[in-house]
């Protein structure tokens, strides 16, 4: 049988990464786009390339979202049958100190792709990362018909992309979908996100490579996933009869003081919380090892997503094999393992 076709828009990212693998596990031929930069930024799919069975089926062309005609032509060389627009500047705090280029990147990224496929004569399917930032200040539970509220450039920009899909949808009769995910994690996500962050400092302050943890607003509340059980949503999307939009969450949220405390338990420390606001400090051992700063708060939050999956669980048929816990203790092996191999190169 004829082997089908994906190409990957980020497929250097967490999500990306993750994405390709599982394509290629189900026979496909994976074309990944990724930016030029001035240093390596491909070691999450480097393995990839070393497992001789899947670098046969995977290939890199050099592309960015910024630049239509280039990303025009590789997706009408390739001729896909599916494509997956990863790419974003995905960093929300990011977003208020680079207005412009994240809305230009998330927003006009996405209708450069769009317009491509619809000039194409191949009916080429088409997935959008959609977020669970678009809600914004709408309360949980969040689901398909809650109303959009976003709270930064990130968002509104997502939130062009995702009616941009929608329109092209029904414009042009496009096999579009949106997947509004909410936050996803793994050992390989970004080091800025709050999971990584987190994980990885309590790892060496544990093991004395680090003394203080700078952090922002510790009581927003997040909907944590793997990225490992969103990514096959994605997929399962373009595999319906008709393109719809869903939303993918665990249904659980924590504040970011929780995921402290889960963290700090599995690695066995103790901490305990002092003072309030800016003030507020948490201690390990009678050392402070958490301060929180005004650097790390935004200049409007989104305060509490949880979302609801029923849609997805239904239609999908999409399961989890992960819990926030789980997620936590695969993050903290991995962050260990990193520690005792930079051990091992130094003795
Ligand atoms: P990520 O790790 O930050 O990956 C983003 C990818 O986009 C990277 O490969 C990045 O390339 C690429 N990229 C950035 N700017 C680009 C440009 N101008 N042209 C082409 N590629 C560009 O993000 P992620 O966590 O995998 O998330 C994947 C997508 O889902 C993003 O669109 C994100 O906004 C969205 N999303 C994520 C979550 C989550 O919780 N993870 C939830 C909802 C939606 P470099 O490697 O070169 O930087
Ligand atoms: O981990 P975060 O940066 O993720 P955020 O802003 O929720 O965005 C992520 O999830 C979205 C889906 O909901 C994606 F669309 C987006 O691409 C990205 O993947 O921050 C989580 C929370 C925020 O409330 C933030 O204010 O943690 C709070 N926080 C507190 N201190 C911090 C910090 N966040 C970061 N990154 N760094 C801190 O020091």
């Amino acid at each position: 049988m004829k082997k089908k076709i994906a190409l990957i828009f980020g497929v250097t990212g967490q999500d990306g990464a993750y994405l390709s693998r599982f394509l290629l596990s189900k026979n496909y031929e994976v074309h990944g786009v990724k930016r030029k930069s001035s240093s390596l930024n491909t070691t999450r799919i480097d393995e990839i390339y070393e497992d001789v069975n899947s670098a046969k089926f995977f290939f890199l062309h050099y592309g960015d979202v910024n630049d239509g005609q280039s990303i025009s032509q590789l997706i009408l060389k390739i001729m896909p049958d599916e494509i997956y627009n990863l790419s974003a500047q995905s960093h929300v705090a990011v977003s208020f100190e680079m207005p412009e280029y994240t809305f230009s990147t998330n927003a006009l990224g996405a209708l450069k792709i769009l317009e491509t496929i619809k000039n194409s004569d191949k009916k080429i399917k088409f997935y959008q990362a959609s977020t669970s930032e678009m809600f914004g200040s709408t309360p949980p539970p969040q689901n398909e018909l809650s109303r959009f509220y976003p709270q930064s450039t990130y968002a509104i920009a997502k939130l062009a992309a995702y009616w941009l899909t929608i329109n092209y949808r029904e414009a042009y009769n496009i096999f579009a979908c949106n997947g509004i995910l909410f936050n996803h994690e793994s050992p390989i996500r970004g080091e800025t996100f709050i999971t990584k962050k987190i994980i990885s400092a309590l790892v060496k302050i544990k093991f004395k490579r680090q003394d203080i943890l700078y952090l922002g607003n510790l009581y927003s509340k997040r909907d944590w996933g793997h990225a490992k059980d969103y990514v096959k949503a994605m997929w399962k999307m373009l595999q319906q009869k008709k393109p719809d939009d869903f939303v993918i969450a665990t249904g659980k949220s924590y504040t970011i003081k929780q995921f402290i405390l889960f963290v700090s338990k599995k690695l066995g420390m103790k901490i305990s919380w002092k003072g309030t606001g800016l003030n507020e400090k948490g201690y390990w051992n009678q050392k402070c090892i958490i301060k929180v700063t005004k650097k790390y708060f935004r200049p409007s939050e989104v305060d509490n997503l949880r979302g609801s999956s029923k849609k997805a669980k239904k239609v999908l048929n999409w399961k989890t094999d992960y819990n926030i816990h789980s997620l936590i203790s695969e993050m903290i092996d991995h962050e260990i393992k990193l520690i005792q191999s930079q051990v091992d190169n130094y003795s």
